[in-house]
């Protein structure tokens, strides 16, 4: 069973150079799901850091809700750190996550709304490529590396008990 401490992302503000070894299609090395955890010993990131642009949408359809906001990831780095980043410098974007001890930091709630079992709700993590194209990752936040003009969308839905985590 997992073991899972809930922070609040606000402890991450140091994350943002988090050393996460990685490709270009989003899926960095075994070791990334201890982002979360090993973020409280990290530096923030040096003003000298190159920044990709990204951005990220926040989708609700109950109410129909759609948000969007314009951040920057480090080259090369993870999306929690863009996400930190961006809720650092605007205080309309918020999120927490529950560190689960096999795959890192899973997304709990975002501006407030948070997923659950019984409504059997969560924020579904989808990637627009600037092709158009969408993709669904298939690891978390903690793991997914953005390519630079990547439009992330948080995507809030249900799952059904039967459900696996398919790319779509
Ligand atoms: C069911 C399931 C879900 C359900 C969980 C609902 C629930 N409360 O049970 C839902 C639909 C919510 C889900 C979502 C996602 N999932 Co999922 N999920 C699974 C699945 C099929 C079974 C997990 C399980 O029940 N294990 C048994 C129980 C007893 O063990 P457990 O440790 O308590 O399980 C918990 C964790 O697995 C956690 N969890 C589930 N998915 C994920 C994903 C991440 C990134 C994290 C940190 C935790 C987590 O929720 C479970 C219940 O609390 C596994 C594949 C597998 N066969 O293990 C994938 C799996 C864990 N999920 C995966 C992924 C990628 C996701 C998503 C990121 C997909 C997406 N792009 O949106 C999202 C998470 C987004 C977010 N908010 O952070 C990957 C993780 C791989 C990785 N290295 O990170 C797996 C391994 C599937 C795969 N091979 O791609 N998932």
């Amino acid at each position: 069973m997992a073991l899972k401490v809930i922070l609040t992302a606000a402890v991450l503000t140091l994350l943002t150079r988090a050393g996460v070894e990685g490709n270009n299609d989003g899926v960095s090395s075994g070791h990334c799901g201890l982002a979360g955890a090993a973020s409280l010993l990290m530096r923030p990131a040096s003003p000298s850091q190159a920044l990709d642009p990204i951005t990220i949408v926040v989708k609700n359809n109950n109410p129909n809700e759609e948000k969007t906001y314009e951040t920057s990831v480090a080259n090369g780095g993870i999306l929690i750190g863009a996400m930190t980043r961006l809720m650092m410098n605007d205080n309309s974007f918020t999120f927490t996550y529950i560190m689960d001890i096999n795959y890192g930091p899973f997304l709990e709630s975002v501006n407030g709304v948070a997923g659950n079992n019984k409504d059997q709700t969560y924020w579904e993590l989808l990637v627009i490529k600037p092709d158009g194209s969408t993709i669904k990752p298939n690891v978390g936040i903690g793991c997914y590396i953005p390519n630079a003009k990547d439009k992330i969308l948080f995507n809030f839905t249900t799952w059904e008990w039967s459900e696996g985590c398919q790319e779509v």
